[in-house]
C-alpha cells in the first residue's frame, strides 16, 4: 500500500480489481497512476503499475494482429509514398478533411455533422518539389485506443513520421488536447518525447549487470525486480544520463514508439490564430513547419554547365555528400572523385568537397566521377 495514497487511489485500485476486460483493467491502472502519489517513495510502485499496463496493452495488440478479441484483425495497410508520412488527427469536425483537400489531391467528404470521415483518407502534398504523404485518421474519441477500428488506426500512426494535432479554435482547447494526449498515451505513442538514454541488452548468462551507476536514480535491487518481472534474467543495463525507475520501465516496454508532434489551430478565419484551410491562410507556412520538424532538407543535383535539376532530393539533416551519391546511383560511391557545391554549406560558389561533407537545405551539388 503506497504512503499518502488518497481515497481516489483506493477507488481506482478497487476498479482495477473488479475489472473484467483488458481495457477496463488498463483504465483502472491508468487511474491509479493519475491519482496516486508521485514521489520518490512511490516510484517503484509506479514502475510496477506501468509494467502491468504495458503487458496488458501488448496483449491487446497481439489479439488485434491475430484477429482474436473484438477488434477486427484486418490490417489497414497504407502504402508509403513520398519523403515522409504525415498524420492528421483531431476530435471530430476540427477540419482534417478540409485541410487534406487544401493540401493534397485527395477528395474526402467534408461536412458539419460529426464523424464524417470513417476510414483513413490519403493524399500527396508538394513542398517546394518534395512530395509528402498526408493521411487523415477518422476522429478520435474517448477510449479510441481500445475500441473498434481505433487500435488498427493507431498501428498506422505508430509507423508514421510525424503527428499533426488539429485544434479547433471554435471549441474548448484544453478538452481537445487532453483527450488527444490521453489516447496517444494509451496507444503507447510518446509525442515530442526523447527516448530515455538507457540501454538494456539481453545476455545469455551472467545475471544483471549495471554500467553508469552514477546516473541511476533508483536502487538496483528494485531495478532487478522490475527486470525479472519483464523477463530479463541476464542483461547489461547502461545509462548515459540520469534515469529513474519509471524511465527504465518505459525502456523495457518495447511497444513504445516516439514521434514528433506539431499542434496547429484551425478555423482561424472564424476565431483566433493558426491556419484556415477554408481560405488557405497559413498553409504554406504549415508545410514548411512540417518539413523542418521532420528535419528534412532538399538538395538539388546539377550537371556541369547546366542549371540545377528539378525536383530536389529529400535528405535528412546531417546527411552528407556520401548519402547523396549513394542515392543517385549505387556505383557513384566507388567512382566518386569530388563534389562541387553551391549553397549554404559552401563558403564560395562551386567549392570542392569529399564524401564526408555535410549538406545543408537548398544546396546544389555536382558530382564528379573517376
Ligand atoms: N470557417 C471554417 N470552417 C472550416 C474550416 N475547416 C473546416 N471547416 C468546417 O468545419 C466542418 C468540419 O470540417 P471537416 O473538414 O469535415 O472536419 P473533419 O475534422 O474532417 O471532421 P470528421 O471527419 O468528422 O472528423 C465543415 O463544415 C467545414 O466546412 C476552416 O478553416 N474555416
Ligand atoms: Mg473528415
Amino acid at each position: 500500500m503506497p504512503i499518502n495514497a488518497g481515497p481516489e487511489y483506493f477507488k481506482a485500485e478497487a476498479k482495477y480489481n473488479a475489472a473484467k476486460t483488458i481495457p477496463e483493467k488498463i483504465a483502472g491502472l491508468e487511474e491509479m497512476l493519475r491519482v496516486g502519489p508521485n514521489h520518490k517513495s512511490t516510484e517503484n510502485l509506479r514502475a510496477e503499475i506501468k509494467t502491468k499496463i504495458s503487458k496488458l496493452r501488448a496483449q491487446i495488440e497481439k489479439e488485434r494482429l491475430t484477429g482474436k478479441g473484438k477488434g477486427k484483425g484486418a490490417n489497414l495497410a497504407i502504402k508509403r509514398e513520398g519523403a515522409a508520412q504525415v498524420i492528421l488527427v483531431s476530435l471530430t469536425n476540427a477540419g482534417k478533411s478540409t485541410l487534406l483537400t487544401a493540401l493534397t489531391n485527395a477528395k474526402p467528404l467534408i461536412a458539419d455533422y460529426k464523424f464524417t470521415t470513417t476510414k483513413p483518407e490519403v493524399g500527396i502534398t508538394d513542398y517546394k518539389g518534395v512530395k509528402m504523404q498526408v493521411i487523415e485518421i477518422p476522429a478520435i474519441y474517448e477510449d479510441f485506443a481500445y475500441k473498434g477500428e481505433g487500435p488498427t488506426l493507431f498501428s498506422i500512426m505508430r509507423s508514421a513520421d510525424i503527428i499533426v494535432f488539429l485544434i479547433d479554435n471554435t471549441q474548448n482547447e484544453k478538452q481537445q488536447l487532453d483527450l488527444l494526449y490521453q489516447e496517444f498515451e494509451k496507444a503507447n505513442i510518446r509525442l515530442n518525447a526523447e527516448k530515455p538514454k538507457i540501454i538494456v541488452k539481453k545476455q545469455g548468462m551472467g545475471g544483471i549487470e549495471f554500467l553508469g551507476n552514477k546516473y541511476f536514480r533508483f536502487d538496483t535491487k528494485d531495478a532487478i525486480q522490475l527486470l525479472t518481472q519483464n523477463g530479463y534474467h541476464n542483461a547489461i543495463i547502461t545509462a548515459f544520463e540520469p534515469v529513474t525507475i519509471e524511465d527504465l520501465a518505459d525502456v523495457l516496454n518495447e511497444g513504445i514508439v516516439y514521434l514528433p508532434l506539431l499542434k496547429i489551430h484551425t478555423k482561424a478565419d472564424i476565431k483566433g490564430e493558426g491556419i484556415s484551410a477554408e481560405t488557405g491562410y497559413g498553409l504554406e507556412k504549415l508545410k514548411e513547419n512540417i518539413f523542418h520538424t521532420l528535419r528534412l532538407m532538399k538538395v538539388f543535383t546539377k550537371t556541369p554547365g547546366k542549371e540545377k535539376d528539378w525536383p530536389p532530393v529529400a535528405l535528412q539533416e546531417g546527411d552528407t555528400v556520401k548519402t547523396m551519391a549513394r542515392l543517385i546511383h549505387k556505383d557513384f560511391l566507388k567512382k566518386f572523385k569530388y563534389a562541387r557545391i553551391w549553397g549554404k554549406s559552401a563558403k564560395h560558389a562551386g567549392e570542392k568537397f569529399g564524401l564526408e561533407h555535410e549538406l545543408k537545405d537548398d544546396d546544389i551539388i555536382e558530382l564528379h566521377l573517376k
